[in-house]
């Protein structure tokens, strides 16, 4: 049986990780510091894991976490690029300084591999597609420029030290459990909640921007396949993690009035700073080193997030109690 820390256990990625590792049979203990996480992520499996409110910025926390872990799952950060372009200080700390706590307390405590949550962000707005790990990098925002220094911190620790470094590039990873509330939520959080409810969503520029929206499920899966691919293929490498198609804003909001029955129109707002106009990944790499496909596709993976944020809305009904005759 493996021992996994999860960092961040309690965002919806992290939390999903907490199920799958469970359900393979192995321990979890999991670091969140609550700032973006909720405990309501891990409602049912609370019991079955070691957790700790810990803050990736706490060196000494995390040597402690560290210890006894077989592999490392670090996918504690502070995400959106608008926060990062409001608060860059805020978005390097987390996201650079965080990064090498964990490596330096995963080095130190000879864990064996750790799995890092890169992201697409780091190619921006190359003008070729799909983007392939070998493109140059052009981050835009300054979220993107730390989690691209999260990465070559990943392999420089298994160059210098040794140490089993994986990143995988996740591209706009979406599905039940991401927090729609707040405004550095992904579209697709805020685009569902808001529909359901009747609301207006609001595009920020003229929708013809595009993703390579990715069902969590496949995100997870990538991750249990990093841990145990061959050494010489993927450690100190960069995989992305995505679905190799995309789909515009536009036909997104399409899709959605779809499957919620909003009946209303969209908003158009100006575009954001830092944005990238189009994503789509090669998945060629990722294929052929680590063993991943897409588990979950685009529309499938709507309608699950849909059902789950449906199902949240559902008020709580209680039986009427048995009337005595
Ligand atoms: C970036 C990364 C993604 C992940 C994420 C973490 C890219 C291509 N992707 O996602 O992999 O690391 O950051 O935060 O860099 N939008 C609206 N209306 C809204 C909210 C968003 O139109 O109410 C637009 C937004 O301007 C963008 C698109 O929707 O064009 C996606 O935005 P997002 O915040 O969900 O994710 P994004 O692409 O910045």
């Amino acid at each position: 049986m493996a021992t996994y820390l999860i960092t961040g256990v309690a965002g919806f990625i992290g939390s999903s990780l907490a199920r799958a590792v469970l359900a393979q049979g192995d321990k979890v203990r999991g670091v969140d510091n609550f700032a973006t996480g909720r405990s309501e992520n891990l409602d049912e499996i609370l019991e079955r894991i070691d957790l700790r409110t810990v803050d990736v910025l706490d060196l000494d926390a995390i040597q402690e976490a560290s210890k006894g872990v077989d592999f490392v799952l670090h996918q504690a950060a502070i995400p959106s690029v608008p926060r990062s372009v409001l608060d860059p200080v805020g978005s390097n700390a987390a996201n650079v300084d965080g990064t090498v706590n964990v490596l330096v307390a995963a080095r130190d405590q000879k864990v064996r591999r750790v799995i890092y949550a890169a992201s697409s962000s780091a190619y921006g707005d190359t003008p070729s597609l799909p983007k392939q790990e070998d493109m140059f990098p052009n981050p835009i925002s300054p979220y993107a420029v730390a989690k691209l220094a999260g990465e070559y911190y990943m392999s420089s620790f298994y160059r210098c030290y040794g140490l089993e470094t994986v990143s995988l590039r996740y591209f706009n990873i979406f599905g039940p459990r991401q927090d729609p509330t707040s405004p550095y939520s992904g579209v697709l959080a805020k685009f569902i909640s808001l529909m359901l409810h009747g609301e207006q969503p609001t595009i920020f520029g003229d929708g013809e921007q595009s993703r390579d929206f990715t069902f969590v499920d496949n995100a997870v899966s990538a991750n249990l396949l990093a841990c145990r691919a061959p050494r010489d293929q993927v450690c100190g490498r960069v995989f992305n993690v995505a679905t190799g198609r995309r789909a515009s804003l536009k036909e997104t909001f399409a899709i959605l009035k779809t499957i919620t029955g909003f009946q209303g129109e969209v908003k158009f707002g100006p575009k954001r700073a830092g944005d990238v106009t189009h994503s789509i990944a090669d998945i060629s790499r990722s294929q052929s080193h680590l063993g991943y496909k897409p588990l979950v596709d685009f529309k499938e993976g709507l309608h699950k997030t849909v059902d789950w944020y449906r199902s949240e809305m559902r008020p709580v009904v209680t039986p009427p109690s048995p009337v005595a005759s």
